[in-house]
């Protein structure tokens, strides 16, 4: 059916004579009907992607471009004189996730579709998201992030369960979104929701009653851990969601034919990060409660489960005092005591047990009872074998293996750069869509000059894009002649957003002393803080203070300029990525697992400036050294001077008088005019007394590798020569050579 044919139906007019709110509902009904036409239930075997969080973004034209559809509708549209990209505005995003690990679990669900694999995603429909975030006096403010509206991706299910919490129970009920799969079958995400969920008790704030569980459990992704009543509220949340995923396993493993015996033959569930961890003693139970005795079902569970690890920062290895657990889900505690007690009768290092102290360890639980344990870079599984969870992998050897991290390419390239993607398909034909390899052949237009310089004209059109669409959105006024020196991802002082401010500093110094650069800096930054995060808050507010400065000196701006951008989502990714010249990779070397924004502007003609972390390793790896600004120190220095613990900061201070210089403008007449000083003193205070994540050792060394990246970018031809090579080497960070490793080596559907 035609668009025309289908608005026809729908209103009884033509798609000139609608408005784009009457031609997005009618697109996303028209799609939802294709989608849902290609769900399938063939292979025996399906994976469940159990998530806290799936950073879908929009996806009107993604299913559409999945569907094969997007250029005819693009057409039909334009014919009546519509713009898809309009009709695209009317969309909300979906605010399902966070960051880097919601938007993995998007891309793997689109990859696993595109395979042809049996799998769906399984989570919780958040209704307000993390929140929505805005700027006022230079500050982050939290706000709610609704999404759901009365025609939408979601399709009510009639699947429902009841949960069952320490003194009460709730009852679920199961949306669905499609998986629309490139050219392929239609698989689901399978978000659960409590039927009492009551969106009247939030404002216009994110505070809510967090007593009201059966009211709130589905409102907000990751309430407020500040307080215990706030850390209970995400136990709540994490077990409404693993009870619902396990019943749902085995009631469809059940219906094909599973006798639960043979369970590991009928499913596989991968535990995004330790959030799903309850999962293994919810399955045990529910599998004792149809019978099957203890000894087996732990067997038999551990057959079926596998983890994924994503980060190697402490504080992000959950642990829950029992007393949580036992006020929560009383039904859980002797499960997993019985699971820590074998663990102790067999393991004599006790750093590996579940209960220790008080708490919980989820993680230890995954890794005794799962049957993979898998890191999301070479680096980073190295690093979990050698160092942080050696003690595990000396006992569980072969269950350790790396799953280094991809992306789609079908909403990282196609459907964010068309202009790129057909300049790719002119050059090597349209391939590379199905097998992402064929980027390669990319590499025997290195010298071809027409080539470069289209390339560089595409890159040019989506900087015009980008400083129009954020003129328009967010007031900027952006010179597109400029270098975009792009940041985004959330903020974190591990992924050092600091060490740019400080670079910001450095340079409008250098500019007030008359040393201008060869051609004006951009330096845009995307990131939500964790609302009880305060020091991240403060990086935040050292920025927009920046951005007020610099922007409004007549005498600097005109050769930098700052821009934060409102609000960060996916949808904004996908403007600024096509946009970016030089991509700000620059976490402290072993802290961050992967990153996978990095192989997105790589994917998109950006040149790394990166620390020697994560995927980066595997990006300067690649490309070789003279395609990628690498800078800093090494992970193995890093880490060896954490285990010695003898940093201080103050002494890099005292011997670098830029960094000084720098540091000491945090706190000035200046930039306390336009800001608040209990915010400024106290990000001042944390660099120069602990400075955790090493900025000031690398400073140095940042500054001139960026100077090195700058200058480069003045020999155009040079560049674009890096450019291309560099989407040449991105295919091995498609996501679908990732999903091909967990389905060959962890999943084995067939
Ligand atoms: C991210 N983790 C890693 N966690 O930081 C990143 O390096 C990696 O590329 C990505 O996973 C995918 O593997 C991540 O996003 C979170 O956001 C947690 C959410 C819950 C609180 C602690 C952080």
């Amino acid at each position: 059916m035609t668009l025309a044919q289908a608005i026809e139906n729908k209103y009884h007019r033509g798609i000139a004579e609608c408005s784009n709110e009457e031609i997005y509902y009618c697109l996303l009904e028209m799609t939802k009907k294709m989608a849902e036409d290609k769900i399938s239930n063939d292979g025996k075997k399906k994976l469940y992607y159990i998530s806290a969080e799936f950073l879908i973004g929009k996806l009107l034209s993604n299913n559409l471009i999945n569907l094969g559809i997007y250029e005819d509708i693009k057409k039909e549209l334009a014919d009546n004189g519509k713009a898809i990209g309009d009709i695209e505005e009317i969309e909300l995003e979906p605010s399902l996730g966070n960051g880097g690990l919601g938007r993995l679990a998007a891309c793997f669900m689109d990859s696993v579709a595109t395979l042809g694999l049996n799998g769906d995603g399984v989570g919780l429909n958040y209704h307000y998201g993390l929140f929505k975030q805005v700027f006022d006096h230079n500050l982050q403010k939290e706000t709610p992030n609704p999404w759901i509206t009365d025609e939408s991706w979601l399709t009510k299910s009639d699947i429902s369960y009841t949960v069952q919490f320490g003194g009460f129970n709730v009852q679920s009920r199961l949306y669905d979104i499609d998986v629309v799969g490139y050219n392929n079958r239609t698989n689901r995400l399978r978000l659960f929701d409590i039927e009492s969920v009551d969106e009247s008790i939030v404002g216009d704030t994110i505070d809510f009653d967090k007593d009201q569980i059966a009211k709130n459990l589905t409102l907000f992704l990751y309430p407020d851990d500040s307080d215990e009543k706030g850390r209970l509220l995400r136990v709540y949340q994490q077990y409404f969601m693993v009870s619902n995923a396990a019943r749902l396993v085995l009631d469809e493993c059940v219906a094909k034919g599973s006798n639960l015996h043979d369970l590991a033959d009928y499913a596989a569930i991968q535990i995004n990060d330790t959030h799903p961890s309850m999962v293994i003693p919810e399955l045990i139970r529910l599998l004792q409660e149809r019978g099957i005795v203890m000894d087996e079902a732990i067997e038999i569970v551990s057959k079926v489960c596998a983890y994924t690890n994503h980060t190697i920062l402490a504080e992000a290895l959950e642990k829950w005092p029992i007393y949580f657990l036992e006020k929560a889900v009383p039904q859980l505690m002797p499960i997993i005591r019985e699971l820590d007690n074998r663990v102790r009768q067999k393991v004599s290092d006790e750093s590996t047990y579940i209960i220790k102290d008080g708490l919980v360890h989820m993680a230890h639980m995954d890794i005794h009872y799962g049957y993979s344990v898998n890191g999301v870079a070479y680096l980073h599984t190295e690093i979990l074998k050698n160092t942080e969870l050696n003690n595990f992998y000396k006992l569980y050897p072969e269950r350790f293996n790396n799953k280094t991290n991809g992306i789609t390419f079908r909403r990282w390239l196609m459907a964010c750069n068309p202009e790129l993607s057909a300049m790719i398909t002119d050059l090597i034909g349209d391939g590379w869509k199905k097998d992402a390899n064929e980027l390669e052949k990319l590499a025997n237009f290195m010298d071809d000059d027409a080539v470069l310089d289209r390339l560089l004209a595409v890159k040019s059109g989506k900087k015009a894009d980008l400083k129009n669409y954020l003129k328009a959105t967010q007031g900027m006024d952006i010179d597109d002649n400029s270098i975009y020196d792009i940041q985004i991802k959330r903020l974190h002082e591990y992924k050092r957003q600091q060490m740019n401010a400080l670079y910001i500093i450095h340079k409008y110094f250098e500019i007030k002393e008359g040393k201008k650069p060869a051609r004006p800096i951009t330096l845009f930054f995307g990131a939500k803080a964790a609302p009880a995060y305060v020091i991240a808050k403060d990086i935040i507010h050292l920025i927009l203070c920046l951005q007020q400065i610099i922007n409004n000196d007549p005498e600097v701006s005109p050769y930098l300029k700052v821009f934060m951008v409102e609000n960060y989502n996916v949808t904004l990714a996908e403007k600024l990525i096509p946009a970016c010249d030089i991509s700000e990779q620059i976490s402290l070397a072993s802290k961050e697992a992967s990153g996978t924004g990095n192989m997105k502007f790589m994917l998109n003609g950006a040149l790394t400036l990166g620390t020697m972390d994560g995927a980066n390793v595997e990006i300067a790896e690649l490309v070789g050294e003279d395609n990628i600004y690498t800078f800093g120190e090494s992970s193995e220095t890093v880490i060896a001077r954490y285990e010695r613990g003898d940093y201080c900061s103050k002494d890099y201070y005292e011997k670098d008088a830029a960094l000084k210089k720098a540091v000491d403008f945090i706190v000035s007449d200046q930039v306390m005019a336009v800001g608040c000083r209990e915010n400024l003193e106290r990000l001042y205070n944390e660099l120069l007394n602990k400075d955790w994540f090493m900025t000031f050792p690398d400073f140095e060394s940042y500054v001139a590798t960026k100077e090195r990246a700058y200058a480069d970018y003045e020999d155009r031809k040079t560049w674009a020569k890096k450019v291309l090579l560099n989407i040449s080497k991105a295919g091995f960070f498609s996501s679908d050579r990732t999903i091909a490793q967990y389905n060959d080596e962890i999943w084995k559907l067939n």
